[in-house]
């Protein structure tokens, strides 16, 4: 039987669209139950690569290849981890300054998940040609004096696209971020051809009204490979160990590993060194407060782990 090597485009329903040899996509499915692994909400996710096998003018997906990285979040409702793309050369975090409205604490948990899963990530700020307010900038900033890349852009005005592409060129790379933020428009612009549905923000709510519904890898001619994601309400990244947290803040990292407490949450223990940077303004208030909030989901999916009886 004719047996070909291919990267998974989207799946639905257990029909997958898997790029075929000359590049066009072909319908598979999972063979027998050989790819079902107890653990895993999704098996295959856009960019994972898989081999197949020729059935008529379907494929028959019988092996997933190892993954080079994984992107995970945290599934509330399965109380399952569940990955969402694999295989990923740069991460993009989009954002827009006021319509819907800058979440920094978003970005910090992307920021999270990138590291831990060791994808490249950068911040993207869409839609500058709408009001950037300081607090806003100074929020940038920071994130660029921790080493972290930012761009931004406004696809309606063109304003810093040409760099942007530039950087893009030749890589896969995942949009990701809260609903309306206009990733779907940033795809658009790249690859017109795709014709993907955007979306207006509700004026009532100031916010996207999840037009994109399926994660999707997009392969654009002479340029690249581009996963869409739908946007999402939050974003809590999973398999983080709660202890490896404050590591995994770039500017908290730093305290962590002199705080002299064993097992030191860095919450409300005594003589903890990361409370009292945060506390000296040596780390910024609003990065503590993100690692706080992050720390707690992180225990609490834990606890809902344990309660299923789901391993790590
Ligand atoms: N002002 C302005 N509006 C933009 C820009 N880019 C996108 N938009 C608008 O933002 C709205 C939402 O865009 P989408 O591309 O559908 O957003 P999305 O992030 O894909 O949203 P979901 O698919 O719901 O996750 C649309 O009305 C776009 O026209 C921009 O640079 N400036
Ligand atoms: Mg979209
Ligand atoms: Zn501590």
């Amino acid at each position: 039987m004719p047996e070909f090597q291919g990267r998974v485009l989207w799946g639905a329903n257990n029909i997958f669209s898997v790029e075929s040899p000359d590049g066009t996509p072909v319908e598979c499915r999972i063979k027998g139950k050989q790819l079902i692994v107890s653990d895993e909400y999704n098996v295959l996710v856009p960019g994972d690569v898989v081999r197949w096998e020729q059935a008529g003018s379907q494929g028959m997906i019988v092996e997933r290849q190892p993954r080079r990285n994984v992107l995970l979040r945290w599934n509330r409702k399965q109380s399952q981890k569940q990955a969402f793309a694999a295989n990923v050369d740069l991460a993009c975090c989009v954002m827009s300054p006021v319509s819907p409205p800058f979440r920094p604490r978003f970005v910090d948990r992307c920021l999270v998940e990138a590291d831990a899963a060791g994808v490249p990530m950068v911040i993207v700020l869409n839609k500058i040609d709408q009001e950037v307010s300081e607090d806003t900038r100074e929020r940038f900033e920071l994130w660029r004096t921790l080493g972290y890349e930012v761009h931004e852009i406004s696809v309606l005005t063109g304003s810093g696209m040409e760099a942007f592409k530039k950087r893009l060129k030749g890589l896969t790379v995942l949009f990701m971020g809260p609903s309306g933020v206009g990733k779907t428009s940033m795809l658009n612009l790249l690859y017109p051809e795709g014709n993907s549905k955007v979306g207006k923000v509700s004026e009532k709510f100031n916010r996207g009204i999840h037009t994109t519904v399926l994660s999707r890898a997009w392969v654009v001619p002479e340029f690249g490979t581009v996963i869409d994601t739908p946007g999402v309400r939050e974003f809590e990244p999973a398999g983080i160990d709660p202890q490896a947290l404050a590591h995994l803040f770039r500017d908290i990292a730093p305290f962590a590993t002199s705080c002299a407490l064993y097992n030191c949450t860095h919450t409300d223990e005594p003589d903890c060194a990361v409370r009292r940077a945060a506390e000296e303004s040596l780390i910024h208030f609003d990065r503590y407060e993100s690692y706080l909030r992050l720390l707690e989901a992180v225990q609490r999916q834990d606890q809902e782990r344990t309660d299923k009886g789901h391993s790590k």
